[in-house]
């Protein structure tokens, strides 16, 4: 248990039962047992007036599939919010912002967020529009529905929430937060089938360690994604480094080699 107040999510969905495993497992479990993190969830369809419970219908103007109804969604965000008067309500879709470390930071400082998870062909635009703060997007590809898109977004802002992630680590020190790739990671045994472990990971000499780690970030970032480099914050020494590798990657012209 925590002596702070828990960071609020409350999910609106047809499909309650699709997040039962992520949110139980692993550290959002923990987080949750912890007290650090509520997630509440909320089946849309129980705000349906009609006789079936349907909270979707066919689509004004035709075409294929179904559209939620203004009417369950709306009054399930009014409840929502009435709860949590300070929430963020945030439409899960590929319309939004994409969801970035900095918007997972910024989304980590709300008092509480809601979440409404689109299905079929989406949600009755008159309900965006009444009740809807922002549409965020997990990235440039299409999800049968928001729902998984939600999940995404409450594991990357749970780990900005403080004591979510072990007091060792820290958000900051990851891949995209120092704008750099991680540098690769290795334990026990020492060799398998055949392939050591970098001997200065055994060194126990830390400045050295550090030393080769960042050399690392930066040729996995120069190799996979160089676009990252104009970004990120580099120091002298990192300039250096990217120089001398960029040598080893690419030899001079007249440097003699073995054919
Ligand atoms: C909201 C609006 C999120 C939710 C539209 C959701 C990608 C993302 C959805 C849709 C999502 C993301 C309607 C888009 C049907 C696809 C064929 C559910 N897809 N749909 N279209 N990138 N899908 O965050």
């Amino acid at each position: 248990m925590s002596d702070q107040a828990p960071f609020r999510v409350h999910i609106l969905t047809l499909f309650p039962e699709m997040f039962s495993s992520v949110f139980s497992a692993s550290m959002l479990g923990r987080a949750r047992e912890k007290g650090l993190l509520d997630i509440r969830l909320t089946d849309i369809r129980a705000f349906s007036l009609c006789k079936h419970h349907n909270a979707d219908d066919y689509p004004f103007g035709g075409g294929a599939g179904m559209v939620m109804m203004a009417q369950p969604v709306a009054d399930a965000l009014r409840e929502a919010s009435r709860d949590l008067p300070a929430a963020k309500k945030i439409y899960l879709g590929p319309r939004g912002r994409q969801l970035t470390t900095s918007l997972a930071r910024e989304l980590a400082r709300e008092d509480a967020l809601i979440l409404l998870c689109g299905h079929y062909e989406g949600v009755d635009q008159r309900a965006l529009d009444a009740c809807i703060d922002e549409e965020i997007s997990i990235g440039d590809y299409i999800l049968t529905g928001g729902e998984l898109a939600a999940m995404v977004l409450v594991d990357c802002v749970a780990r900005f929430i403080p004591g979510v992630l072990g007091s060792q680590d820290s958000p900051e020190e990851e891949s995209f937060s120092d704008g750099l790739l991680e540098y690769p990671q290795y334990t026990r045994p020492r060799i398998w089938e055949g392939v050591e472990t970098p001997e200065v990971l055994l060194s126990g000499n830390h400045a050295r360690i550090a030393a080769w780690r960042r050399r690392e970030s930066l040729a996995a970032t120069q190799r996979l994604r160089p676009d990252l480099l104009l970004s990120a914050p580099l120091s002298d020494t990192d300039r250096k480094i990217l120089r001398e590798l960029e040598a080893e990657e690419m030899p001079k012209e007249e440097s003699p080699h073995v054919s």
